[in-house]
């Protein structure tokens, strides 16, 4: 791909349009970054250091003078400028897709609503700790914190990416085309982006697959419904080799020629050669680990693993040492007999509901944030059973207490150290505070990772009564 001499508009300077013009300079490209907002003191350094064009506090003309465009992924779609390059006919990309574009390592791409961030840790692990013996190097880029433009110089042939990607990454990004792609769920979330159609949401995590051909392989979740339909029922559709995971899966190997499931307590590879045992659940579920979400997690690493032929040894020594994810589920600490957990990245309903369904007993829940059109109703029933007390906070907060207050107990509070002072009150030995806030943070935090720091140093500052 020669790049020399293209000029090329990056809108957005968060990490991902840094990162993509640091990449396009070193291309030879003429870059332009142009951010609606007000550049960081650090980052304008950054930009004078680099051989390019910029502008703060709105996008102007010279935008559109370009040959293409990478468009951060927080951009909104109807953005203005995002309307009016369409509307000039300028090509738009993802900083995925033009990462892609000089990536020589294999690339496993991990979407999926829930669980990507820990599939992708455990995969970036068990890559890891296979690149040791075999001589090559695992990356963990993309939705997980690093951009992958900011890494793909350093991979060479033979190199792993790990690559987590959201919905917002896989739109604008026509040839990315990972070896290994993985979707590990699809349920409700970012309906505010697309409209309310979970369609065009379904859609666009699709995109994935779409370029993958007969050497590439589909890891999926074949106990989700929608994926079931849309893969496993006429799996002969596809040009790629499909391997479904799953906990209920009932169809037989023959339908694909591998598939990774949980047989009583063990992970098992299943061929037409019969069960091959990886691991016991027993091994790698722990305090810090736990819950069936997470056994559907590992299932989904298990299959990676075997699509790129790394041993059942490695992968069992990396899963009895997880310990899990920051700000997922995260145990925190116990005062007074109740445990104190930390799920700050739930910023949807099916991450609550995973976390309330993974409590071994009854909770305190904290929650709500900027909600991105959450149906309550939906969790009444698990509610009902597990919380004891629900402590409501953020831009949500009265449409949370109005979905629940029929069914528990409903407190709503200003702040989150308000929230952590009256559940430590109100909460009994035995029982968890849950903090999973089922919202977006941007309301009261800068991202999820500040939420869930601000969350447990509250919770440090708590003394045992
Ligand atoms: N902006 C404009 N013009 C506009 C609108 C916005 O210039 O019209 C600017 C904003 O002021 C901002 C930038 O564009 O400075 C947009 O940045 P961004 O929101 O795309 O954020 P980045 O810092 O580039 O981080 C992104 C991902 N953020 C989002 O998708 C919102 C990060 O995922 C990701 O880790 C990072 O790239 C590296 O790949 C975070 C996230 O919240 C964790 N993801 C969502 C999620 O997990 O639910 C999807």
């Amino acid at each position: 791909m020669d790049l020399t001499g293209k000029k090329v508009s990056v809108i957005g300077a968060g990490k991902s349009g840094m990162a993509a013009a640091e990449l396009l300079c070193r291309k030879g490209a003429k870059v332009l970054v142009s951010e609606f907002g007000r550049i960081g003191a650090v980052d304008l350094l950054r930009l004078r250091e680099m051989p390019l064009s910029f502008e703060q506090e709105g996008h102007s003309a010279r935008v559109y003078e370009a040959d293409f465009c990478v468009l951060s992924p927080g951009i909104p779609p109807h953005a203005e400028v995002v309307t009016t390059m369409q509307a000039k006919g300028i090509p738009l990309y993802s900083e995925i897709e033009i990462a892609s574009w000089f990536c020589k390592a294999r690339i496993v791409g991990i979407t999926g609503t829930d669980g990507k961030t820990t599939t992708s840790t455990l995969v970036h692990r068990i890559c890891e700790e296979d690149g040791l013996r075999q001589g090559y190097r695992a990356f963990s880029v993309g939705n997980i914190g690093v951009p992958f433009s900011s890494m793909v110089s350093d991979m060479n042939i033979g190199d792993v990416a790990v690559v987590e990607l959201s919905s917002y990454q896989l739109e604008r990004s026509p040839t990315f085309r990972p070896d290994v792609a993985v979707i590990t769920n699809i349920t409700p979330d970012h309906l505010d982006r697309y409209g309310g159609d979970m369609n065009s949401y379904a859609a666009a995590k699709f995109s994935i697959y779409a370029n993958q051909r007969a050497v590439d392989t589909l890891v999926c979740n074949g106990d989700d419904p929608l994926l079931r339909e849309h893969f496993i029922d006429g799996m002969e559709r596809f040009p790629f080799r499909i391997v479904p995971f799953g906990m209920d899966l009932v169809f037989e190997a023959k339908q694909a020629s591998c598939i990774v499931v949980l047989e009583g307590d063990a992970l098992c590879v299943r061929t037409v050669d019969g069960d091959d045992r990886v691991i016991e659940t027993s091994e790698f579920l722990k305090n810090s680990f736990r819950g069936r979400h997470n056994i559907s997690n590992v299932l989904a690493a298990v299959a990676v693993a075997r699509a790129l032929g790394i041993d059942n040894d490695v992968v069992r020594r990396v899963l009895r040492e997880f310990r899990g994810v920051e700000h997922r589920q995260e145990y925190v600490l116990t005062i007074n007999g109740a445990d104190w957990v930390n799920d700050s990245k739930a910023t949807n309903i099916n991450a609550m509901r995973q976390a309330l369904e993974a409590l071994p007993g009854t909770a305190i829940l904290i929650a709500g944030g900027r909600d991105k059109g959450n149906d309550y109703a939906s969790i009444t029933e698990l509610v009902r059973k597990k919380v004891s007390l629900i402590i409501a906070i953020g831009e949500s907060r009265g449409k949370i207490t109005a979905a629940f207050k029929e069914v528990v107990p409903v407190e709503a509070v200003a702040t989150l150290n308000d929230a952590v002072l009256f559940a430590h009150n109100a909460v009994r030995p035995g029982q968890t505070v849950l903090f999973s806030p089922g919202c977006a943070s941007f309301d009261m935090f800068n991202n999820f990772e500040d939420r869930g720091m601000q969350f447990k140093q509250c919770v440090h500052q708590l003394s045992p009564c």
